[in-house]
């Protein structure tokens, strides 16, 4: 069996031979356990002087290389192009996109510089899976460096519209570089349409779906093929957690602090993507509207703050701060605070017992490529009496649970009314739309993600060789037959 080798931006920091984080981490390194294979990626050191060093660590047959990153560079590839550059515009946010050409060539630099590293620690038959936006030109960098190995990507977040990528001055660049991979993974399929009408319209090059799912590419003298791979979790690991966690201390005090109120929940990076602001909005709004939710249900916000050296999040968490501010001072009363903004990261165990402790799961982000949150949130709901989801149509996750009362986060009445019909929704209905949504989560768990990502790219030397007619049709799309 050829070897796996997971390359990404930081590698999942290890804890007794386990990566500590969820979801992704844990699909991934299920896989490179059984297969055998290496995690490869940044350690998230960052040097100020001398020569990173390939750290190498085993953890049975898993191997974790990880090496350290220079300021200049982790201020140019990390802080500047990846996240003030690609993360705003891949999340529709073109007014927040600060463009630097040395951010941009700092980034191809330090992708190139890490497909050196990598290079020789690679076998002829090893199967490469490269994640996120952070390393769209590694595989060029490795085909530069002579690699012939089959190189798979997949990109957690959205791929933006055409007229929006345009915003981002290297677009074409960065689009021909994605056409070095030989299978690309998007979220889900508006993801996908939005890449391939980019091919079609903006680099002349051709698109053909094909009746296995996926899509055939022709674009800047290569071939290659995209698929929709929306990501899952292990929602039966997520519910015994949220179970076991029912009579712990977070639940109690929750309980404590709220004396038998209703609770909205929401868990969050800090992010401006995230829709923080217009949810605070819409919460107020229901108190305004619906006198009854007033001192019989509190939101629960816990974001913690992530890239706070970029001025978009300080920006972010200053608004927040005192939009929350603002909404308690108006209806807070002596025995209840309306929004409890907790600023502060909690384990995954918790988490999944708060979830459960709550009524309502409120998920609205403006953009997200899936959001793993909503389906942890419906995964930790106890079967007999489960909580609500309202999730936005702009999170991946609504294409596929569609049990949830699904809203637009820029309509703040809509989401207000939303948030009463979850709150006085009867048990009924919250069961059928809780096993629904439960059946979507099993059927495509994390190892289902995975494996047919995984399929697809080992299968790609069989499909590479076979040349497929190519006919555009009316709406610029080609249409193609099986190959
Ligand atoms: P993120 O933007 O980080 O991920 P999300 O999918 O919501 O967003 O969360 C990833 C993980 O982080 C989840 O397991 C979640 O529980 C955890 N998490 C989030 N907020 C937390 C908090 N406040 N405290 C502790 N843990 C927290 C990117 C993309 C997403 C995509 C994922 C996976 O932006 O769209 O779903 O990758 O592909």
């Amino acid at each position: 069996m050829s070897r796996l080798i997971i390359v990404s931006n930081r590698v999942a920091p290890i804890s007794e031979g386990l990566p500590a984080a969820g979801g992704l981490a844990v699909g991934v390194y299920d896989a490179l356990k059984e297969t055998g294979g290496m995690w490869f990626g940044w350690s998230g050191d960052i040097l100020t002087s001398g020569q990173p060093q390939i750290k190498l660590e085993e953890h049975g047959p898993v191997t974790f290389a990880t090496i350290g990153l220079l300021r200049r560079d982790y201020d140019q590839y990390y802080r500047g192009f990846s996240n003030a550059t690609l993360w705003p515009a891949f999340h529709y946010r073109a007014d927040l996109v600060q463009y630097d050409r040395h951010d941009f060539e700092g980034y191809c630099r330090v992708n190139t510089w890490l497909a050196q590293q990598l290079v020789p620690l690679l076998r002829d038959d090893d199967v490469i899976w490269v994640h996120d936006y952070h390393l769209i030109p590694f595989a060029q960098a490795l085909r530069a460096a002579g690699v012939k190995n089959r190189i798979g990507f997949f990109l957690h977040i959205p791929f933006p519209a055409s007229q929006v990528l345009l915003a981002v001055p290297p677009h074409r660049e960065l689009v021909q570089a994605l056409c070095s991979f030989d299978l690309l993974g998007f979220q889900t399929k508006p993801d996908l349409r939005a890449f391939c009408d980019y091919i079609v319209n903006e680099a002349s090059g051709a698109v053909a779906h094909q009746p296995d799912g996926l899509t055939r590419i022709e674009a800047f003298g290569q071939t290659l093929f995209a698929g929709d791979y929306p990501i899952g979790v292990y929602p039966d690991e997520v519910a015994e957690l949220a179970k076991a966690g029912e009579r712990g201390k977070a639940v109690r005090t929750l309980k404590e602090t709220l004396h038998g109120r209703k609770v909205i929940m929401s868990v969050d990076r800090l992010d401006y993507s995230k829709g923080l602001v217009e949810r605070f909005r819409a919460f107020e709004r229901l108190l305004d509207h619906h006198s009854t939710a007033r001192n019989n249900v509190s939101f629960v916000q816990i974001a913690p703050p992530t890239r706070a050296d970029l001025h978009a999040y300080q920006d972010i968490r200053l608004r927040l701060e005192s939009e929350s501010g603002r909404i308690n001072g108006r209806f807070a009363e002596l025995d209840w605070t309306p929004i409890l903004y907790i600023h502060r990261q909690y384990e995954r165990a918790v988490l999944a017992a708060l979830f459960r402790a709550s009524h309502v799961g409120y998920v609205t982000p403006l953009r997200d490529g899936m959001n793993l949150v909503a389906k942890e949130y419906v995964s930790a709901q106890d079967p007999e009496n489960p909580g609500v989801l309202v999730l936005s149509r702009f999170a991946g996750a609504a294409q596929e649970l569609t049990g949830a009362l699904i809203v637009n986060p820029l309509d703040i009445d809509g989401m207000a009314d939303a948030l009463a019909t979850a709150l006085a929704m009867p048990l009924a209905e919250r069961e059928a739309r809780y096993r629904d949504m439960m059946g979507q989560l099993r059927e495509n768990n994390v190892s289902v993600w995975r494996d047919r990502f995984m399929r697809d790219l080992t299968q790609m030397v069989a499909r590479r060789g076979v040349a497929l007619p190519f006919a555009k049709t009316a709406h610029g799309e080609a249409q193609g037959q099986q190959g």
